[in-house]
């Protein structure tokens, strides 16, 4: 970590690959006291009786600066044994399996078997890896995400990994979302009074975001908290920074732009970061009530993500 001018304590909601990039640049600049990462769990999965957590491993594995950079998932110097054999035996091998993160799967599957919570099981996985700061699924509960498509349902994982992304959908349904109690420590790091900033990294709004504020209870206490709340666009020019955000919009006849994005969030939020490319859209969006911060968003080097989680910091001292 960097020595740190700022009073900062951040609640930071992200989803997998693009998420974890700008987490880990807070995490350069902000102690483990000062940050706590809140994670999608509507990714998850059973797959061979094990509990698959994505968007989990991939900050595990980022924060632990232990992540497969070419794949942006997975863990560094993976190989592929059991994957090749499971393959040879005839079974099913579109979800790779890597021998090293297999570890962690089988770890979790058993802590969950023993009737710990999904965050306990986090807590004991990260402490094996050295992370320090720290890291909350958005609850203990099941939520799933489901995926309308002209085909019929598609489990995430299936459409995402499986179908790579290539059925048109038609809406997505956030499975067991209306019984969802969000985790003890988040719903606590929400309403802390001390709260200085709630950033919402530029992840998916609709399969990696929406599951975290769209439980129960999540949208009022945003509303309510001091802190100003400031979301990362992931949309640039008419792209998604990575992933099917882009395709997704297009499909659900939503414009593809950052001020889509910023109008999809609505009045949740103070604060919208968007990329210099998108320089032209920032007074229609101040118009509308926003503080805008343009900066280069891409995120290739760790000097980039520092940059952009320091800069956010700042903008958000701008604010409430
Ligand atoms: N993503 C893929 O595109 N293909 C895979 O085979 C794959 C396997 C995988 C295994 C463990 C894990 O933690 C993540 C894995 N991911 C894979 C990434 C993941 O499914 C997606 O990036 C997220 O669900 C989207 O946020």
């Amino acid at each position: 970590m960097l020595s740190n001018p700022y009073k900062h304590k951040v609640l930071n909601f992200s989803g997998g690959v693009g998420g974890s990039k700008l987490a880990l640049g807070l995490s350069k600049v902000l102690s483990p006291s000062q940050l706590s990462v809140v994670v999608n769990t509507a990714d998850d999965f059973e797959h061979f009786g094990l509990h698959i957590s994505p968007d989990l491993d991939t900050l595990m594995y980022t924060l632990g600066e232990l992540n497969n950079k070419e794949l942006g998932w997975g863990l560094n110097c993976e190989t592929w044994n059991m994957l090749d054999s499971l393959g040879q035996l005839g079974g099913e091998t579109w979800f790779q399996l890597g021998d090293r993160d297999m570890a962690t799967h089988l770890l979790r599957t058993q802590y969950l078997r023993e009737g710990l919570m999904l965050s306990e099981a986090t807590t004991r996985l990260c402490k094996s890896l050295g992370i320090t700061h720290e890291i909350l699924p958005m609850t203990d509960y099941r939520v799933r995400t489901k995926v309308q498509t002209k085909t019929g349902i598609l489990d995430f994982q299936e459409y995402f990994v499986r179908h790579k992304c290539k059925p048109e959908i038609t809406g997505i349904h956030l499975d067991g979302i209306e019984h969802a109690v969000p985790q003890e420590h988040f719903a606590k790091r929400l309403m802390d009074p001390d709260l200085s900033a709630l950033i919402i990294a530029p992840s998916n709004p609709f399969v990696s975001v929406d599951p975290i504020i769209k439980m129960p209870g999540i949208r009022s206490l945003m509303m309510d908290s001091n802190a100003p709340v400031i979301a990362v666009s992931p949309i640039i020019g008419e792209d998604a920074i990575k992933g099917p955000a882009a395709k997704m919009m297009r499909e659900l006849n939503i414009a593809v732009s950052c001020g889509a994005v910023a109008h999809y969030y609505g009045e949740l939020l103070d604060g919208f970061v968007i990329d210099e490319q998108d320089a032209q859209s920032a007074k229609q969006l101040q118009n509308s009530g926003l503080k805008v911060l343009v900066v280069p968003t891409l995120m290739h080097t760790i000097d980039d993500r520092i940059r952009l989680a320091e800069e956010i910091l700042n903008f958000s001292l701008t604010m409430k």
